[in-house]
């Protein structure tokens, strides 16, 4: 089975926005925004959905630059397909909500070892611009067991 959500990384002046996960999945890590794909919306609206919902800011301009796959150990049947966005416009200014805290973050200061421990491996790919495709498999305590990391032309070029 596969789950289709959504990461929304927003990018301004050299700074990437990132949201501390107040609850639910992932919490206690530093994250874009994002979330599951609801039935009736695109993919794009769920990322500009969660945007507002988690940090109360409306994307403008934004383009999809990867898919990332997660599956986990102990959940063979389940696939997570993350499709990620990079977003340069947006109106309003983050503020705080009950699933996100937000901050800006230097490129050079990004939190690493309080993200997804798959984030430090294909943030570098996102932040020179190019797109990619990875797989990740986690064991227990989110370690890494596998993991596939490829630049694409093309989202739809399968490696
Ligand atoms: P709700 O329905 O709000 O309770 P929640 O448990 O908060 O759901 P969800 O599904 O809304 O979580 O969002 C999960 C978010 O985490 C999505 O943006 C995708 C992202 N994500 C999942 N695994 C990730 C990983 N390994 N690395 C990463 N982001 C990941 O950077």
């Amino acid at each position: 089975m596969r789950k289709v959500l959504t990461l929304c990384l927003v990018i301004q002046d050299g700074n990437i926005l990132l949201g501390m996960k107040k609850r639910g999945f992932g919490v206690g890590k530093w994250n874009g925004f994002g979330g599951k794909v609801e039935s009736g919306e695109t993919i794009e609206e769920a990322a500009k959905r969660e945007t507002l919902e988690e940090c109360g800011i409306v994307i403008r301009n934004m383009e999809q630059v990867a898919i990332n796959e997660f599956q986990f150990e102990n959940k063979m049947e389940e696939i997570l397909e993350v499709h990620v966005f990079r977003a340069d416009t947006f109106s309003g200014e983050p503020i705080e909500t009950e699933e996100m805290r937000p901050e800006w973050f230097a490129f050079a200061d990004i939190p690493y070892d309080t993200m997804w421990p798959d984030d430090r491996f294909w943030m570098p790919i996102f932040l020179s611009g190019k797109k990619f495709r990875t797989k990740f498999l986690f064991g227990a305590g989110d370690v890494i067991l596998e993991k596939e990391i490829l630049k694409v032309k093309n989202l739809d070029d399968i490696g």
